[in-house]
């Protein structure tokens, strides 16, 4: 079925107050429009009964993770998961008319909604250098041009190769190994500007990247922290998990800028209280903690163990885990003690009675997990934050143990996958030697750029070629003037992608298109039909099978494009032992070298193919940390409260309910009570009146950073809304220009995308702009 393109809705805005419940029949009821809008009913049916289920398509959504094969419902998905999976598998097509009849530069003017609506990509496209249109092309000349310019780099590190975490682990796996097949570690990926600040300061003190925590530990734990997380909107099966943890009588702390309704309530559809009833209260405490907070926080609840320990020796802390397993404590405890209150408090926004009611909590709680996302990786304090998260985990041995543990819940569905298959661009050596034994090649071993270096690496005109697979880095990246200009200086840009974006848009000098098949659809290589994994954020590895026809005939798999391309252009490099081709015809041939590559993955096509698939052991559950000191350590984390000057405020970019990061598949934000359009600023009413602002009022967003570049937001409206005091919210990518490049989180590298330091002039509503709606 091919459907005419939407037009984007020219709504006025519509502003309630924030709703206090998430999920519900509303819910199922927005999925399913969004859907049938997108795609015909036997397609909807086709991915909504598959999805997530065993020998089904694993959702494009996010990492959570699904539950044990025999326990999940008929309908595994959520709302969210409904929508991503059908923006895929939309009816709509692009065609070479299309391309025809809109230049590049006209297409760049257009919104991000807009591009993503005009539906699949669904043939190989090149813009050449003189022309402002993008023409077909054939994928063996589109190929032939990509290994050509490869080859013609006067070295491997002027290419490039982004990836986010959509991507397969197989062809992560392949991407990696082609750019160091030919010679270069430049593998920024979509993990540096979401969890690269949560491995860092994992693996420092414990010695692995990722999370320890597994489903059932949700269920059985006695006390969850949520920190910096919107669960309803961007894992909302997760309210699922903290419903039965709930009904098993644990406890939910929610700390957060925003009072998010998934921190409030949960009316669960697949429950009979969720239809008819009130649903669940999430928090048992909401701390509203003023942006950048977090690290404060951990640090007054540690002080709160230490004095409580104090009081009644022997009785608070975990004094065997911390000998046996743990070192530096004393100089921890030493450095705890000795932060002031009033340094915690004005840092954290919170009272002292606040503080002690959450570490009531604690003492009660046999067993703590602490989940973390985005409000916390991206600020500039964000490893000692999760360095402190462990602190506090550490105290009373709340790691190892069932219930218990550290949860960086991630955002992208494979976004994990992808780094265990060695995307990052400074994998360790032991990978690159077991990489250099299999295939008989030197990797290099120098360090490549990741994002951020990457755009500064293209902007100084060190990076000629760019090959993004999967993902739309110009919008995803911060500084977006500064991105812009970058990628416009590459000689060649290409993007294997499924749908049409800024990716497209923004281009250097030449710029393919190369569009795949997505995971909904069928993948038949000359070895048969084929599957891909993925792996969640519990580290659980299982397949995904595409189920539906593929939008186009001329859609190759994003394996068979780059083998295609690593053929072409290391084809007759006698010295890698690399059978691209083989790897193309039956994936299994890319597992069977997984498996002699990557710890755990032994005998990977036979496990993974069981229902439920691989569970990727975790040291830190074994007792085993992979630390300098050889024990998870303590750490002692200092944090300098730099408040936004006088008549300043921190802007934080988030996500709406109705969208995929870089892409918004509407104007609308449901749980926030916002409608029609997203040019908005959400303002404590408090700061309104100290600023002058009135509800209604048209802003210019300035950002203020230590260097002279105008960094400027034209025409946001100014809406009252419950955010922390000093603490503004907007939407990304919207705000991205205001995000400066260097403006990272310290030892990550990780743009602090949350934690942008602004000052509102004012400004004039967009041309058009209708008059808002306001209900109270
Ligand atoms: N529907 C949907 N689902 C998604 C995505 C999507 O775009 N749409 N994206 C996916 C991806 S890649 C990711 S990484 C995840 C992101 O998932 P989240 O991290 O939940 O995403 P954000 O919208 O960035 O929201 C961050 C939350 O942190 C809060 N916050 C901001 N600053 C602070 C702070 O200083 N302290 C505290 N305690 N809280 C703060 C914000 O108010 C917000 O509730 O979602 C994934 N799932
Ligand atoms: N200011 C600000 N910036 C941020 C963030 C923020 O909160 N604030 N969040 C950051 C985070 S957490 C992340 S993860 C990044 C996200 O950055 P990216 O991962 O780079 O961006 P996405 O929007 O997820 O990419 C969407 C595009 O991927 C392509 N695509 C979708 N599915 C497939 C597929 O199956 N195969 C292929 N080949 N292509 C596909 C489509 O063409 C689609 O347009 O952005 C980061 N940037
Ligand atoms: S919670 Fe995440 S993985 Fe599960 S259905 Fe929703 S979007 Fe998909
Ligand atoms: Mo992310």
């Amino acid at each position: 079925m091919k459907k005419a393109p939407k037009h984007e809705p020219d709504e006025p805005l519509t502003v309630s107050p924030p709703k206090k419940w998430a999920a519900g029949v509303p819910a199922v009821t927005h999925a399913l429009e969004y859907s049938l809008d997108e795609a015909s009913l036997k397609t909807t049916a086709t991915t909504l009964l598959t999805m997530n289920q065993v020998g089904g398509i694993d959702c494009p959504g996010c990492a959570w993770a699904d539950p044990a094969p025999g326990h999940r419902h008929m309908n595994e998905y959520c709302e969210n998961g409904a929508k991503h999976i059908n923006d895929e598998a939309t009816g709509r097509r692009i065609t070479r008319e299309f391309f025809r009849a809109h230049p590049v530069s006209w297409l760049n003017e257009q919104s991000d909604l807009w591009l993503n609506q005009q539906g699949r990509l669904t043939e190989p496209m090149i813009k050449r250098a003189d022309s402002d249109y993008y023409e077909p092309i054939s994928w063996a000349d589109a190929l032939d041009l990509l290994a050509d310019e490869l080859k013609a780099l006067d070295t491997p590190d002027e290419a490039c190769f982004y990836t986010s975490g959509r991507a397969s682990n197989e062809s992560a796996f392949v991407l990696q190994l082609f750019a160091r097949a030919f010679g270069t570690n430049n593998l920024p990926d979509c993990s540096n500007l979401c969890h690269e600040t949560s491995g860092f300061g994992l693996h420092e003190t414990l010695g692995t990247g990722k999370g320890t925590v597994s489903l059932d530990d949700i269920y059985q734990s006695d006390l969850i922290f949520l920190v910096g997380q919107n669960p309803a909107t961007n894992h909302p099966r997760q309210l699922s998990a903290l419903e039965e943890c709930k009904d098993n009588g644990g406890k939910i702390i929610s700390v957060n800028t925003l009072p998010e309704a998934g921190l409030m309530r949960f009316k669960n559809p697949q429950q009979i209280r969720g239809v008819i009833g009130d649903g669940v209260q999430i928090s048992d405490q909401f701390l509203h903690i003023r942006s950048g907070g977090d690290l404060a926080l951990f640090q007054g609840l540690n002080k709160l163990l230490l004095e409580a320990e104090d009081a009644n020796p022997g009785t608070v802390l975990d004094h065997d885990f911390i000998a046996r397993h743990t070192s530096g404590f004393e100089e921890f405890a030493r450095h705890a003690r000795s932060i002031s209150w009033d340094d915690i408090l004005t840092a954290t926004q919170l009272t002292r009675e606040e503080i002690e009611e959450a570490h009531d909590h604690v003492m009660h709680a046999g067993r703590v997990i602490v989940c973390w996302a985005m409000g916390v990786t991206q600020q500039r304090q964000g490893v000692p934050t999760v360095r402190e998260i462990v602190n506090f985990l550490m105290l009373r041995g709340n790691l190892g143990r069932v219930g218990c543990g550290a949860s960086p819940v991630r955002g992208h569905s494979n976004v994990q996958g992808d780094r265990t298959m060695g995307v990052w661009e400074q994998m360790p050596d032991e990978f690159l030697d077991a990489l250099k034994s299999e295939f008989r090649f030197d990797p290099p071993r120098h360090h490549g750029y990741d994002a951020v270096k990457a755009v500064k690496a293209m902007a100084e005109g060190k990076v000629k070629v760019f090959l993004s697979l999967a993902g739309n880095f110009v919008r995803a990246a911060p500084d977006t003037e500064i991105t812009d200009a970058a990628m416009r200086r590459c000689k060649v840009t290409a993007q294997i992608s499924t749908k049409l974006s800024k990716a497209h848009t923004v281009t250097g000098e030449t710029a393919l298109i190369l569009p795949c098949l997505g995971r909904t659809e069928i993948d038949i290589q000359a070895g048969g039909v084929q599957f891909v994994t993925v792996e969640n954020t519990s580290s659980e590895v299982h397949t995904s099978f595409g189920k539906l026809r593929p939008a186009s005939r001329l859609l190759l798999s994003e394996v068979a494009i780059l083998c295609r391309l690593a053929e072409r252009t290391l084809g007759d490099n006698a010295d890698a032992d690399i059978p691209w081709l083989e790897f193309e015809a039956d994936y299994g041939n890319i597992r069977d070298r997984v498996a002699q590559i990557i710890p755990g993955f032994y005998d990977f096509n036979r496990r993974v193919s069981r229902p439920g698939g691989i569970k990727l052991p975790n040291p830190v559950n074994e007792g085993v940390y992979a630390t300098a000191t050889g024990k998870a350590m303590f750490t002692v984390n200092d944090w300098d409260m730099s408040a936004a000057p006088p008549g300043h405020l921190v802007l934080q970019s988030t996500r709406s309910h109705d969208q995929w990061n870089t892409i918004p598949y509407t104007n609308n934000d449901r749980y926030r009570g916002i409608h029609g359009r997203r040019n908005i600023i959400m303002i404590n009413p408090e700061d309104m009146v100290d600023l002058g602002l009135v509800r209604g009022q048209f802003v210019d967003i300035v950002g203020v950073w230590h260097d002279d570049v105008d960094r400027r937001v034209k025409g946001f409206e100014v809406i009252p809304y419950p955010t922390s005091r000093g603490c503004a919210a907007a939407y990304y990518p919207e705000v991205q220009p205001l995000v400066p490049l260097d403006s990272v989180a310290a030892i990550s590298n990780q743009p602090t995308s949350k934690g942008i330091v602004v000052r509102l002039e004012p400004g004039t509503p967009p041309p058009g702009t209708k008059p808002t709606h306001w209900h109270d």
